[in-house]
């Protein structure tokens, strides 16, 4: 592990969101949180780190891969279940917890987990979804962090049809916080880019509250 991850040591190039107006929610975007160099070490140490795992859906009493990698870390309690996949945290790695510590300095909120997904390539995906489980409450922060190649992000009002869809291409070392009530409004994807040939990785910072907690 370097010494650059340990949390002090990591540094942001630019704390100046670009403003995205959104109706309904609240979107800021940093395109430049992380400097392409931290953003390369950040991408290596992550790929080789990470406990990263293939999960599968059943359906249909058929287990369908998700078209992902993916592995979730958090304090003890913050179990987190979406789509009937149950995730038990992974005690945090020194490097999570630096990448945390500066999210969390930007966004001026605290984070009790984060999802890291891999996408391999442009094959890999995530469908239309909000982040809306019970356990991340009513209008959680969502800080999602974009390592790798660059991807299309996409966002779609539920209810008002005349909104446009957005879309925006997260960047290396970029850096894209969600709040309010965009979950409650808003859903979003990841969509398959046959183009893409190079991996990306991607670390959603949530607050979890433990079911049956306050
Ligand atoms: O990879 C991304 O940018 C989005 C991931 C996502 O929406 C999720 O894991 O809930
Ligand atoms: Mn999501």
């Amino acid at each position: 592990m370097r010494d650059s991850h340990g949390g002090q040591g990591l540094f942001a190039l630019s704390d100046d969101p670009v403003s995205l107006p959104l109706e309904d929610g609240s979107l800021s975007y940093f395109p430049c949180f992380f400097s392409e160099a931290e953003a390369d070490a950040l991408f290596d140490d992550c790929l080789h780190s990470l406990a990263w795992r293939q999960d599968s859906l059943r359906i249909a009493d058929r287990l369908i891969p998700i078209p992902r990698l993916q592995c979730w870390y958090g304090d003890t309690g913050t179990d987190y279940s979406y789509s009937r996949l149950k995730l038990t945290p992974l005690p945090w790695t020194d490097l999570l917890q630096g990448i945390r510590s500066r999210v969390e300095a930007c966004s001026e909120h605290a984070f009790n987990a984060v999802l890291a997904n891999c996408y391999r390539d442009g094959r890999d995906s995530v469908d239309w979804h909000s982040d809306d489980e019970p356990e991340l409450g009513r209008q959680p922060v969502i800080a999602s962090l974009s390592l790798g190649a660059a991807r299309c992000f996409e966002l779609k009002h539920r209810s008002k049809r005349h909104l446009k869809p957005l879309k925006l291409t997260l960047a290396h070392g970029s850096l894209l916080i969600m709040r309010a009530d965009t979950q409650h409004h808003w859903r979003h994807r990841l969509p398959k880019d046959p183009t893409i040939t190079a991996p990306r990785i991607n670390l959603t910072f949530r607050q979890i509250t433990p079911r049956g907690g306050a």
